[in-house]
């Protein structure tokens, strides 16, 4: 911890307030919190002082305790050992704003409460959250207390990270490293002694993403390659699980290159055999089963089987199908080995700290079905964050006995209701159509929608040409195409293909279970599956205190240095960052536990220094009458002091700097005369 004598040292390696420009600094680098921004309305005096401190390389801001990080697109000397070590046990305040400060306030907050809680990194594609969470996630595995045996699942647990990106994670346009998955992790703590035991739980259904795009500049195919394996072993893969695993990998590219020609009907005939082979032979399936399955539909007649031939098309997207089908369901058995091999057998004395890395809004030129279900995911996210900020802003101000006024906020609510409204939302409407009898298509689901929220304020139709466009469904600037909506909505295995249970990789086995062929009921849509494990998410997450990262793209071209404004205000603005603000200031800019509050300033007030021996609020209430504060500048809480204006927060603070100066000038003199 820097305290008051030693803060010299503290001073220039992490740039703390400088002494002698102690009032011109916050000019120069900004300010560090913005509930401390004088224009705390003003969207443009939020940007400025962010981008202020983005050209000092100070990527981090604090709202209160959210933590606002830019994406610097370089690496930046700040997520040493020694910047960890510094940032164990300290306040907020004391510290210039970092994501180690917000992970150890949570870890300590945790410990001294002994309950749940959970940090939740959001922001658009690119924005840094996945970087993030693994900072995260390093900072626990190094600070916290250890042992040989928690040792090993530590290094299983950091491993998991390079195993999950290689399958999840795809090059996008916006990122070359974009995770398609929803990663939710419980971190847990042994309650009483803080170390760390680990589980991971991946709740959210991933996204799969077909892309053209073989080899990516900034990333080195061949070292990862070696990353992986290695981490593979780490979390208990022998030599045949990873053969199988990259035997099923491979069938999915093969079956990518299984082609189809019509023949006189228009039938689906394959184009050779030899693709098809392959895929025989690496996921242990008989060849003339994935031939028929790919190229006919079994037809249940009164007394038989009906072989019912597929067109060219219909072909394609069975192909299609089974190949997303293997690669997900691998997907999700990896993770599920992951879990097993962090399982932790004692279950007494923990608290955990959740760990949410979701997939970041995304608006591309054509939004399809992907980026309905990402952004319906943020738009979710979105409400929690402002009902547990309102809830626990309200709860504050009534636990310590201070009036509470409500504050004026956009609810996103109407724009998830829209989504996930039982019967009325865009869910239950594409729903409806895959199951409806008859031939839906994207157009007969967009007339659906048409006729049944034409009249919703933030839902427009509009078609062009051949495609048809869906206004305003989510964030505002996201228009999706409805095009492809049904098939892949309506992702549903061909009831024979579940045939390849009977393979002899065990991957594919225990991925495909034969119980799977006899069920008689109808799987649910991607899309539900999708809405009920966020709900599910949403829950886990309501059981807990909130922490948030907010993070920001600072440009679209991945350029260190580059700060675009309209960018990040479009970024500030559906991230609800001004929203927050406000929440935080709604009557009190500033609030600090009495303790900290005297500790802090206890200077500059004689009857408060060198100690002060009394109760903490008698000590701060004489502190800030000696400073000259006017009773609607404050308010005495049960354990904190309220500060209204900002400005009254710096006046002190700058008279706390002088004094430090003072003092430390009167102790060098005082050192040297021993001398
Ligand atoms: P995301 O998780 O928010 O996108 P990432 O965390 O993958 O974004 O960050 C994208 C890239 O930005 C990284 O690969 C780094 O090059 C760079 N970056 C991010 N944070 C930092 C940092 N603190 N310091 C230096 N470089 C950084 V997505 O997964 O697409 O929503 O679905
Ligand atoms: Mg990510």
């Amino acid at each position: 911890m820097v305290s008051f004598f030693n803060f010299q040292k503290g001073k220039k390696k992490l740039g703390l307030l400088d002494l002698e420009g102690a009032l011109t600094a916050r000019d120069r680098v900004g300010i560090q919190d913005f509930v401390l921004l004088d224009a705390h309305n003003s969207e443009t005096a939020f940007l400025d002082n962010l981008k202020k401190r983005f050209s000092e390389d100070l990527i981090y801001t604090y709202i209160g305790t959210l933590l606002i990080s830019v994406n610097p697109y370089k690496e930046l000397d700040m997520y040493s050992k020694k910047h960890m070590d510094l940032y164990m046990g300290v306040n907020f305040y004391e510290l210039p704003p970092h994501i180690y400060a917000l992970a150890d306030n949570a870890y300590h907050t945790m410990l001294t409460e002994a309950n749940n809680h959970f940090i939740l990194i959001s922001g658009e594609s690119g924005a840094g959250k996945t970087e993030a969470s693994k900072k995260i996630l390093q900072y626990y595995a190094v600070s916290c207390p250890s042992s040989a045996l928690l040792d090993t699942v530590r290094d299983r647990m950091l491993m998991s990270n390079p195993v999950l990106e290689a399958f999840g994670n795809a090059k996008t346009l916006k990122n070359d490293n974009s995770s398609r998955f929803g990663k939710y992790m419980d971190i847990q703590f042994d309650s009483q002694v803080g170390s760390l035991f680990l589980c991971h739980k991946f709740l959210m259904v991933s996204i799969f993403l077909q892309g053209e795009c073989s080899s990516v500049i900034s990333i080195n195919d061949k070292n990862d390659w070696k990353t992986v394996r290695n981490a593979l072993s780490v979390v208990h893969f022998d030599d045949t699980d990873m053969e199988h695993l990259f035997g099923v990998i491979a069938s999915v590219l093969h079956l990518g290159n299984v082609q189809f020609d019509g023949d006189t009907k228009g039938y689906a005939v394959l184009n050779s055999n030899a693709e098809l082979r392959w895929v025989s032979k690496l996921t242990g399936v008989h060849v003339q089963i994935l031939h028929e399955s790919l190229t006919y539909k079994r037809i249940e007649a009164r007394t038989d089987e009906v072989l019912c031939p597929f067109t060219v098309d219909h072909a394609i997207y069975v192909r299609d199908a089974l190949a997303k089908a293997i690669y997900g369901r691998t997907f999700t058995w990896l993770v599920n080995r992951i879990n097993e091999s962090l399982e932790n057998q004692d279950a007494s004395r923990k608290t955990v700290i959740g760990l949410l890395d979701i997939y970041g809004f995304e608006v591309f030129y054509v939004n399809s079905f992907e980026q309905f279900c990402i952004n319906y995911c943020n738009e979710k996210l979105q409400q929690l964050f402002i009902q547990l900020t309102l809830k626990a802003e309200q709860e504050e101000y009534e636990a310590e006995g201070i009036e509470w006024e409500p504050v004026q906020f956009f609810n996103n609510k109407i724009i998830c209701d829209l989504v996930e409204e039982k019967h009325r939302g865009i869910i239950s409407v594409l729903d409806e159509e895959c199951v409806r009898p008859g031939d839906a298509t994207d157009l007969t689901f967009l007339e659906k929608l048409e006729e049944k929220m034409g009249n919703h304020p933030h839902f427009v139709t509009r078609r062009v040409r051949s495609l048809s466009l869906m206004s305003k469904a989510l964030s505002p600037l996201s228009s999706l195409c409805s095009t492809g909506f049904i098939d892949k909505n309506n992702d549903l295995l061909y009831r024979h293909i579940k045939e390849v249970s009977g393979s002899k990789n065990s991957i594919i086995r225990q991925c495909f279970l034969s119980d799977e062929v006899d069920s008689r009921r109808r799987p649910e849509t991607v899309a539900t599956q999708f809405k009920n494990s966020l709900l599910g998410l949403t829950e886990i997450l309501m059981a807990k205190e909130a922490w948030y990262v907010r993070c920001l793209k600072s440009n679209d071209n991945k350029q260190s240095g580059k700060f675009d404004d309209v960018l990040v205000r479009h970024q500030v603005k559906y991230l609800g960052l001004m929203e927050h603000l406000r929440v935080r200031r709604a009557g009190f800019a500033y609030r600090r536990r009495y303790e900290e509050f005297l500790k802090r300033y206890k200077p500059l007030c004689p009857a408060t220094w060198p100690h002060w021996r009394g109760v903490p609020s008698e000590g701060v209430e004489k502190l800030v009458k000696h400073l000259g504060y006017q009773p609607d500048e404050y308010k005495m809480g049960r354990t904190k002091i309220f500060i209204r204006y900002a400005r009254t927060l710096f006046a002190t603070e700058d008279a706390y700097e002088i004094c430090k100066h003072e003092l430390a000038t009167r102790i060098q003199a005082k050192y040297k005369g021993y001398r």
